[in-house]
């Protein structure tokens, strides 16, 4: 079809959108159901793995990503799927990662051979891997469908606890192992004071029972943290046809609760969920959640999206509404050490992959695609090269290197020949004749030499400026 004066219009106002836009903050897969944590100066946030396109949630992988600025994720792929879980047979959902002396415990969920759902735990020395099942069977395991989301917080005085639930919330002390746990699984009592109100039963009715809808009632997707001395128990809860992010305060992390509003309600996520967790990283606070909102999402093609906020001087979270600009830098990239292609603030028109070669990079590149990478500083000296690994198995294309904005200055423009195959990794360089100093926003734009090629262009892995 030729384009017209509208179509092209309308891909200039869709280009426009994504230049500024920074929500949904992953755009090569779909991430829901985001658990942030903050280690060494880094964010890692913990995500599902989406499969849109079928009506319901058939996760069957979750996924890892990582920033030091709050808008280039690096991807470090799925270290971890159902296949990880010898018991686990279908519905990866929910999870969430926590550290403990140099370990991290991975707590995810999933439905068991019996059909009902569990809680499991896989451990690695290492936020992003390799992770290993930690006791080749679930860690909690009760029989119900409602045995999902878990969320983990570790005390001040070391003593770590485990809150999972949907419908009804519940708690257990784990061991200092952090793959055990001690004592009795605790069903925390809902209320109208501790969670806004007690969900209806289905056949209220028709036990004549009261069938209005309280305000708010303890849906799923517990996030339990501490600030200050209150313990906040943030959840998904109820609004109108969709969840709301919901909170209640407490004294100590086994209540009693007190219900303190509606975080985020009424919002047009294009999703039934919302899953949230909150994190403070360089002195500012965070929302992460997510929205159907990514091309071809919904209620199950859902992705992670980021809101900064204040918390108010009395400590109680403000409301909060979704942004298609997302959160700002909070820190530089440094060009001049090599950057994963995989560390992305915005792509369009292409995904990520993994094998073990090289670990993940950048695949399935097509052309008018492009990658954006936010607030790269140059410092004072310009750089002379620009160098790239990047492997093609047919023809190849061009990567353009501009600064600022798609059609801003061009730094470089690398032919990519046909090197041999797909993972036949070879280092390109070009040289730069335009002087660039200071901090930028960086474009990497994929062309064909061919103008109607469909084909893939090529994968890129890695790239670095010389100065
Ligand atoms: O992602 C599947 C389920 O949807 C999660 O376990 C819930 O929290 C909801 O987001």
């Amino acid at each position: 079809m030729r384009p017209t004066k509208l179509t092209a219009l309308v891909a200039a106002v869709c280009m426009q959108y994504s230049l500024y836009a920074q929500n949904p903050i992953i755009q090569t897969h779909y991430t829901p159901d985001p658990a942030p944590i903050v280690h060494n100066g880094t964010v890692y946030v913990y995500t599902g793995d989406d499969v849109p396109g079928y009506e319901f949630y058939n996760m069957t992988k979750w996924r890892v990503f990582s920033s030091t600025d709050m808008v280039n994720w690096r991807d470090y792929g799925s270290p971890i799927s159902l296949e990880s879980f010898e018991w686990a047979r279908d519905r990866g959902w929910a999870a969430q990662c926590m550290e403990r002396d140099g370990k991290f415990y991975w707590y995810i969920c999933a439905q068991t051979t019996a059909n009902d759902m569990a809680i499991g735990v896989a451990v690695s020395d290492s936020p992003t891997g390799p992770f290993k099942d930690a006791l080749g069977k679930p860690l909690i395991i009760t029989g119900a469908w409602s045995t999902i989301d878990p969320t983990v917080h570790i005390d001040d005085d070391g003593q770590a606890y485990m809150y999972w639930g949907n419908g009804s919330l519940y708690y257990v002390k784990l061991n200092k192992d952090m793959v055990s746990y001690s004592g009795d699984i605790v069903e925390i009592p809902q209320s109208v004071k501790s969670f806004g109100g007690i969900r209806q039963a289905k056949n209220a009715n028709e036990n004549n029972q009261q069938t209005v809808q309280p305000k708010d009632t303890y849906i799923e997707g517990p996030w339990l943290f501490k600030r200050s001395k209150q313990y906040y128990q943030m959840f998904a809860g109820m609004s109108k046809g969709a969840e709301s992010l919901s909170y209640s305060v407490s004294d100590s992390p086994t209540g009693p609760w007190k219900y303190q509003g509606k975080i985020m309600t009424d919002q047009p996520t294009n999703s039934f969920t919302n899953h949230g967790g909150i994190i403070d990283f360089k002195g500012k606070s965070y929302l992460f959640y997510h929205t159907g909102l990514l091309p071809g999402g919904g209620s199950y093609g859902r992705a992670t999206a980021i809101e900064e906020f204040k918390y108010n001087a009395d400590g109680t979270i403000p409301s909060i509404t979704i942004t298609k600009e997302g959160v700002q830098p909070v820190a530089t990239l440094n060009p001049y050490t090599r950057t994963e292609a995989e560390t992305i603030a915005w792509a369009e028109k292409c995904t990520t992959s993994e094998d073990k070669k090289v670990g993940v990079y950048v695949s399935d590149i097509r052309t008018g695609g492009h990658i954006k990478v936010r607030s790269v500083d140059f410092g004072s000296i310009s750089p002379n090269t620009f160098q790239a690994s990047l492997a093609a198995g047919l023809d190849g294309g061009i990567l353009d290197v501009h600064i600022d904005s798609l059609k801003g200055p061009k730094l470089s423009s690398i032919n990519v020949p046909r090197t041999g195959g797909w993972d036949s990794w070879k280092t390109l360089s070009e040289n730069i004749d335009v002087k660039v100093t200071g901090v930028h926003d960086l474009f990497f734009v994929f062309k064909s030499h061919n103008i109607i090629s469909g084909r893939k262009l090529f994968n890129f892995d890695h790239w670095v400026f010389k100065p």
